[in-house]
């Protein structure tokens, strides 16, 4: 049966919820992220990385989020949540599968490091970092991340889902950068449509289902 290698509070939410969406049984291997954040080295013996997501199956282990939903749509999905390929919805698709790992986490990644450095940084050092941190987070993270969103919000206004009007697994892959924007960079304001976004994902029953069998999901926070 289809492992899946559960950090919690993590981007393996989105592969139980896709998983979930498709009814496709698994079963889950838990892992606790340790007081530092990163995950436990029991995460090492299955992948050399370390990370989570991590998903074994028939005897292969597949890492990375994108390359897992393109493993489970192709093995199970039947052709379900992927537009049909030659459309302009499949090209969207596919662009926001990669987008939201490759383009949008980067600055959302940024943002929490130099938001978290001042607070970590000893004492003395503290005013000093904190300064240098709201410099870069001024002039290079939030003009960035503000860019970002303002895209998400006309894209989601060009279709109702990432990819077009129907829900796809695009939509399961761009919900983390849009929960992390919502947890640290101010996406709900100016940005209603990316807020009615994250509304219309929290109702669907395979959501909450997944977030029932992940346990608690805070990401960002
Ligand atoms: N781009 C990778 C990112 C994987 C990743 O950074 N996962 C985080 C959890 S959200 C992790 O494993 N963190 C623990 C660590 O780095 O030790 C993916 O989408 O799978």
């Amino acid at each position: 049966m289809l492992t899946v290698h559960h950090l919690n509070n993590s981007r393996s939410q989105r592969v139980l919820w896709l998983l979930e969406e498709l009814g496709v049984p698994y079963e889950i291997v838990r892992y606790q992220r340790q007081q530092d954040m990163r995950g436990p080295k029991e995460l090492l013996a299955v992948h050399p990385l370390g990370k989570s997501p991590v998903i074994t199956d028939n005897g292969n282990t597949i890492a990375e989020s994108g390359a897992i939903v393109e493993y489970i749509l192709g093995a199970y999905g039947e052709g379900r949540l992927i537009p049909p390929a030659g459309t302009p919805e499949r090209l969207r698709y596919t662009y926001w599968l990669h987008y939201a790992e490759g383009s949008a986490m980067p600055p959302l990644l940024l943002k929490l490091l130099f938001t978290v450095m001042p607070k970590r940084a000893p004492s003395l050092l503290r005013p000093l970092v904190r300064k240098v941190s709201n410099q870069v987070l001024t002039a290079l993270v939030n003009p960035q991340l503000k860019q970002h969103m303002a895209f998400w919000e006309a894209e989601l206004g060009r279709s109702q889902w990432f990819a077009g009007n129907e829900f796809s697994a695009a939509d399961i892959q761009m919900s983390f950068p849009l929960e992390v924007a919502s947890a640290r960079a101010g996406l709900e304001e100016g940005h209603p449509r990316c807020m009615a976004f994250l509304e219309r994902i929290h109702a669907r029953p395979a959501y909450a289902r997944a977030l029932e069998k992940g346990g608690s999901y805070q990401v960002g926070r």
